[in-house]
């Protein structure tokens, strides 16, 4: 299911996108989902985003979530119990079960393609773990994909989850605004951007380039692309080359 392409096609059957995130700290999420484009797509109805405490799923009376590693080693590992109830509970408040993700250093790394993938998913179930991961048991029978955001070391799923519904949220039609379309943008284009300026047209003796004021239309979009091509050669030669294996 989860092939690789490049790019993949824009969301356009799905216009809402129902996110269920379960985490020990579901505050950490408040504040970033609560401002900007994301504020908005959620008051517009298109990000359908749900905050659940894995804490609240747990059955005893301390509310235990993690316990010591079979075979020892270091850190507490989250509980299989208390992770698949917190899991089955949340998929019933649905009918759709969902595309279940486990944020995790050991997942796919999360790249453009990925994320039109799943900005096509009509709902997305998000798990993020605490301590040094969680039971074997829960990834094998519960989880459909792991997703990393990239190759260094946090202290949590939390923000990798932000990360991702950021990421998701853009490519759901309608929540960029109207005047911006995700089709167009550098990765979906497969090249970094060219540079950009705006008045004044001299700064302490920094000139913008002069082929830019110029106003002939065909000479700045040469010089446009020119840039494109120079800066991902030198910047991102990895995209520079998929990008003429494309071409
Ligand atoms: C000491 C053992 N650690 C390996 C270096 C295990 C470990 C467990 C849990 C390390 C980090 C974490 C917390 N990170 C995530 O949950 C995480 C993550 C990340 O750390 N980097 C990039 N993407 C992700 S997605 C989830």
């Amino acid at each position: 299911m989860w092939l690789p392409c490049w790019p993949a096609p824009l969301n356009t059957e799905i216009d809402r996108v129902r996110v269920d995130v379960l985490t020990l700290f579901p505050d950490a999420f408040r504040g970033p989902l609560d401002v900007s484009m994301i504020a908005r797509a959620r008051a517009q109805g298109l990000l359908d985003l749900h905050l659940h405490d894995i804490r609240e799923y747990a059955a005893d009376r301390h509310r235990t979530v993690d316990d010591y590693p079979f075979g020892g080693g270091q850190g507490m590992v989250m509980k299989v119990d208390v992770l698949d109830q917190a899991l089955m509970e949340v998929q019933a408040l649905e009918a759709t079960a969902g595309t279940v993700i486990y944020l995790s250093p050991q997942g796919r790394l999360l790249d453009d393609s990925l994320v039109r993938q799943l900005s096509r998913e009509p709902r997305l179930i998000l798990v993020s773990g605490r301590y040094e991961g969680v039971d074997e048991r829960f990834l094998e029978h519960c989880v459909d994909l792991e997703v990393s955001i990239g190759d260094y070391v946090l202290t949590g799923g939390e923000l990798p989850a932000m990360v991702l519904i950021d990421a998701v949220t853009r490519h759901i039609p309608g929540a960029l605004g109207d005047e911006q379309s995700p089709e167009e943008e550098s990765f979906a284009g497969g090249l970094l951007e060219h540079p950009q300026y705006t008045r004044p047209a001299e700064y302490r003796g920094w000139q913008v380039p002069d082929v830019l004021l110029s106003g002939h239309h065909a000479n700045i979009e040469k010089w446009k692309q020119e840039q494109r091509l120079a800066r991902t050669r030198l910047r991102r030669p990895d995209l520079f080359e998929r990008y003429r294996e494309g071409e």
